[in-house]
């Protein structure tokens, strides 16, 4: 790994938001690729902060400041990701389902969707079925993204989509659903219109399913 890259790298695991963003912002001035710098160093090292969770080396509130540095170094990555100026392809109502606090997934998919030209309604983590419901209703909104990195709020995915058919907005919007324990055939199962696993086919698949 580059050194700039083991220093966000590093930066993450110890939880230095100062130094995460102060190295990010080196990074870009070195003009690294906004992608290279998050898929070689910053999704890496929140995988090792899990590691280290698993390995009972580090607690919960080790897990949070992990990710106020990981979320410090994307608010410098992201002005950089999202092109400004395009014309808009469709709009996101996003969040993680209820009962789940993982954001940094959604909040990366989010940011990438934006860069590819969608608006994005992000009603943020632990998001009811009817708070989406609400949103589809009072937007113009044509796609739906969920997010749940929990097995235990998984379910909340299937709660959303029924709600949405409860309220009569279903068809009014495809429904993208992502996150660690999700699976091609979980979202098949509740049906959801399509699954990603990573933030980028993520872009793919909502241009896909919006006809861009
Ligand atoms: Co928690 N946590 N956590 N945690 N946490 C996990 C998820 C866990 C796997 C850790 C472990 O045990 N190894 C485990 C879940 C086990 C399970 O259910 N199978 C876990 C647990 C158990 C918990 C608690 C229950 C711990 C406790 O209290 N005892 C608790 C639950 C709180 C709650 O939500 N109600 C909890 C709490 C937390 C913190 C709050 C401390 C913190 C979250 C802070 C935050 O997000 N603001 C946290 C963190 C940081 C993690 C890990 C370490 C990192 C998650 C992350 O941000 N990854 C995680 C372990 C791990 O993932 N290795 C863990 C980086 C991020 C970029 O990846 O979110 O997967 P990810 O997103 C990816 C893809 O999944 C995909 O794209 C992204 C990248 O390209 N994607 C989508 C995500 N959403 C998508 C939506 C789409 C498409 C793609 O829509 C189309």
């Amino acid at each position: 790994m580059e050194p700039i890259l083991k220093e966000i790298y590093q930066g993450i695991i110890d939880a230095e938001q100062d130094i995460v963003r102060e190295k990010v912002q080196q990074a870009l001035n070195m003009e690294m690729e906004a992608g290279k710098i998050l898929n070689e160093a910053m999704v890496p090292a929140m995988t090792e902060v899990g590691r280290l969770f698993e390995d009972g080396e580090y607690f919960v509130p080790e897990m949070l400041v992990c990710a106020r540095a990981m979320q410090a170094g994307m608010s410098v990555l992201k002005p950089v990701m999202v092109e400004q100026n395009l014309q808009s392809v469709g709009r996101v109502v996003a969040g993680t389902v209820k009962g789940d606090l993982h954001d940094i997934g959604k909040n990366l998919v989010c940011m990438m969707l934006e860069g590819a030209a969608f608006e994005i309604y992000d009603l943020g983590s632990d998001v009811s079925p009817d708070a989406f419901v609400d949103k589809v209703k009072n937007s113009d909104a044509n796609v739906v993204v969920m997010s749940a990195l929990l097995t235990t709020t998984m379910p909340n995915m299937k709660n959303t989509i029924e709600a949405l058919k409860v309220a009569g907005v279903r068809d009014k919007v495809k429904v993208m659903v992502g996150g660690a324990p999700l699976t091609q055939k979980y979202a098949d199962d509740i049906g959801a219109d399509g699954y990603a696993p990573d933030a980028s086919r993520a872009v793919a698949l909502a241009k896909r399913l919006v006809g861009a």
